[in-house]
C-alpha cells in the first residue's frame, strides 16, 4: 500500500513491504475503523440530522434543498460548496426523475464522493528517499501527523528519517524527538534557534549515510511574517531540490478540522507560499463539522491524502473519499453505543 502511495515501484528485496502489501484486507478494514471513529461526532450530528432528511419516502420538496443547504453550512462545507452540492444534486435527481428523499440520499452521496475523489494522485520519486516537507499553522497536528506516518511507514518496512525543521517553538525538537522514538524511526535535531536549512542539510547527509526510504521534515507554524515564512519555505525547498532534483516529492499541508472555515483561510498563506501537493487534516475526531473536508478538497483544488483520528500514534487513516462519505452517513443503530 505505501509503495502504491508514494509510487516508489517494486523493491525485490523488501520483504517487510510485500507483507504489507500481501495484507489489503486487514488494512482496508483498519482504515474503514480509523474513518468510522474519527467521523463519530460528524456522523451524531450534522450528517445525521442531513441523513435524516433523506430517510423517508416522502416527495422531494424545494424546503428539502434549503434545510439540506443549511446544514450543509452548519456542518463547515461552506457556502460555495453547499450551494454547489445542492444544485448537482437537485440537477441529478431531476435529470434522472428521482421523487422521493429517500432515493435522494444516495445521488447526494455519489455528488460528494465525485467532489472528494483526489484528482492528483502522489506524486512519484525517481528514486528512495521519498522527500516530505510538512507545513501548517501552529497547533494544527504536524508534529503528531509525522509520527504517525513514520510510524506507519516503518511499520510496513520502511526506513524512515524525520527532521525537526521547527527550530522556533521551544520544546519542539525535543518533541519530535520523542515521537521518533516511540515511533521507532531515525531522528535528526539541532534544537531551538538552529537554523532549519542547516537541520535540512543535516538530514539529507543522514538519509544517504543510512539509506532510508523516506524522509519526512517538521516545519515552523508560525503565521505572523507571513514574507519570512514564504522566504523560508522557499529556502528549505531550495536547500532539498539541489540534492535530490525532483524533491520534495510531497509538500502536505496540515489543516486541523476543529478550526473549520477559519483555519481553511490561514492555511490559504501557506498555499501562496510553497508549492502544496496535499493536505492532511487533523483532529476529524474532535469535530461534528467533518464537512470542512468538502469545503477544502473544492477551494484547494487539492486532495486529502491523510486523515488524524486520535492523538495516539496509531490513530491515522489513509483518507478514501467513498469510505468517508460513507461513514459520515452510515445509519447508526443505537446511539451511544461503540
Ligand atoms: N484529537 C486529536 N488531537 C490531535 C490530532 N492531531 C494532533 N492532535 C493534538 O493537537 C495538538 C497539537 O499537535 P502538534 O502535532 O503539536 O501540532 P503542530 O502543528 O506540530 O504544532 P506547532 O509545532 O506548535 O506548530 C496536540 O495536543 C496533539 O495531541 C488528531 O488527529 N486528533
Ligand atoms: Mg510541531
Amino acid at each position: 500500500m505505501w509503495r502504491r502511495l508514494f509510487g516508489l515501484g517494486p523493491k525485490p528485496d523488501d520483504n517487510a513491504t510485500q507483507a504489507a502489501a500481501d495484507a489489503p484486507a486487514a488494512n482496508e478494514e483498519r482504515e474503514v475503523a480509523q474513518l468510522e471513529t474519527a467521523t463519530t461526532r460528524s456522523r451524531r450530528g450534522l450528517f445525521g440530522q442531513i441523513a435524516a432528511l433523506f430517510a423517508g419516502g416522502d416527495p422531494i420538496t424545494d424546503a428539502l434543498w434549503d434545510d439540506l443547504e443549511a446544514l450543509l453550512i452548519q456542518a463547515d462545507v461552506g457556502v460555495a460548496t453547499s450551494t454547489a452540492l445542492v444544485r448537482q444534486t437537485r440537477d441529478r435527481c431531476r435529470r434522472e426523475g428521482i421523487r422521493r428523499a429517500s432515493e435522494a440520499r444516495q445521488r447526494l452521496i455519489d455528488e460528494m464522493v465525485q467532489l472528494l475523489e483526489a484528482r492528483d494522485p502522489a506524486p512519484t520519486a525517481a528514486r528512495p528517499p521519498y522527500v516530505i516537507l510538512v507545513v501548517g499553522v501552529n497547533g494544527a497536528g504536524k508534529t503528531t501527523l509525522i509520527a504517525k506516518l513514520a510510524h506507519r511507514l516503518a511499520d510496513a518496512g520502511q526506513q524512515v528519517l524525520v527532521a525537526a525543521g521547527d527550530t522556533f517553538r521551544a520544546a519542539a525538537t525535543e518533541q519530535l524527538a520523542t515521537w521518533a522514538e516511540r515511533a521507532g524511526v531515525g531522528f535528526v535535531g539541532r534544537g531551538q534557534g538552529s537554523d532549519p536549512g542547516a537541520v535540512v542539510y543535516d538530514a539529507l547527509d543522514a538519509v544517504s549515510t543510512h539509506q532510508s526510504d523516506v524522509l519526512i521534515i517538521d516545519t515552523a507554524g508560525r503565521l505572523q511574517a507571513k514574507h519570512n515564512l514564504m522566504r523560508e519555505l522557499e529556502k528549505l525547498r531550495n536547500i532539498i531540490r539541489r540534492r535530490i532534483a525532483d524533491a520534495p516529492h510531497e509538500v502536505l499541508l496540515v489543516i486541523d478540522a476543529t478550526t473549520g472555515q477559519n483555519g481553511l483561510s490561514q492555511a490559504r498563506a501557506f498555499l501562496e507560499a510553497v508549492d502544496v501537493t496535499a493536505i492532511a487534516l487533523t483532529k476529524l475526531d474532535g469535530t461534528a463539522r467533518g464537512g470542512i473536508a468538502l469545503a477544502i478538497v473544492r477551494e484547494t483544488g487539492l486532495p486529502i491524502r491523510y486523515i488524524g483520528t486520535g492523538e495516539r500514534l496509531g490513530d491515522l487513516a489513509l483518507f478514501d473519499a467513498r469510505t468517508f462519505v460513507d461513514a459520515l452517513f452510515r445509519q447508526e443503530p443505537e446511539r451511544g453505543t461503540t
